[in-house]
């Protein structure tokens, strides 16, 4: 897979992906990630991206010359599976498009800034709008980090252990089980006997009815 990402701030880019588990998804070849910062493809005297909007009131808004130069560009080197146009007003992030995402071979991403892009960027170029939820963000990078986070964990051969998405909260609409680790007893506070018991059928019944509890208690809206 490849994922172009479109920015005025590649800065704020560099670091989810030099760390952990993306890295060494990049580092193996299972993704590849290339930042592209929008001034570079900016056509005015002074690397302008973003103008006033038409009709007056407050806020920038990216031009469609840069994006559509940069887009263009890309769009001649590949063929793209989805363009992403990161914004609040997208539909909101969950599980069921991070898997959908993960089955694409390359998708770009546009991050949006100050009040967003010119709306003839997303009529022409854009296939699918994502927020990562409702609050408010200064720019789409850190909502295309996430969303790029939760599509490569899921590409074969990322994690460690090939199954271990597949217990992840969210992949059957459950809150994932409590765990617990090495002391079996700290300062008073036990581990459940059952997962010492070293009985499997018991300690898989036990997870499946605490992640049925902890999705009542916690979201039933799953249910
Ligand atoms: Cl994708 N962008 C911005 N600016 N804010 C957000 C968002 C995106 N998703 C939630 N809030």
């Amino acid at each position: 897979m490849r994922i172009d990402i479109i920015t005025v701030l590649p800065e704020l880019l560099t670091s989810p992906f030099e760390a952990s588990i993306l890295k060494r998804a990049i580092d193996k070849g299972l993704v590849e990630v290339q930042l592209h910062n929008l001034r570079d493809y900016s056509t005015g005297s002074y690397n302008q991206v973003d103008d006033y909007q038409f009709g007056g009131g407050a806020g920038m808004v990216l031009m469609i010359e840069p994006i559509d130069k940069c887009i263009s560009k890309l769009m001649a080197e590949r063929d793209y599976d989805e363009i992403i146009y990161l914004t609040p007003d997208g539909k909101t992030l969950n599980q069921q498009t991070a898997n959908e995402l993960s089955l694409k071979k390359n998708i770009i991403m546009l991050c949006g800034h100050y009040k967003g892009v010119d709306q003839r960027v997303r009529d022409k170029f854009i296939t699918r709008e994502i927020s990562i939820g409702d609050y408010v963000l200064s720019g789409g990078e850190l909502a295309a980090a996430v969303v790029a986070d939760s599509i490569i964990r899921l590409l074969p051969g990322v994690l460690n252990d090939e199954t271990s998405a597949l217990t992840d909260t969210f992949q059957d609409n459950l809150l994932a089980p409590p765990v617990y680790t090495r002391p079996s007893s700290y300062k008073g506070m036990d581990v459940p006997k059952v997962l010492l018991s070293g009985n499997f059928p018991e300690i898989e019944k036990w997870r499946e009815a605490q992640a049925l509890k902890r999705t009542e208690e916690r979201r039933p809206d799953l249910l």
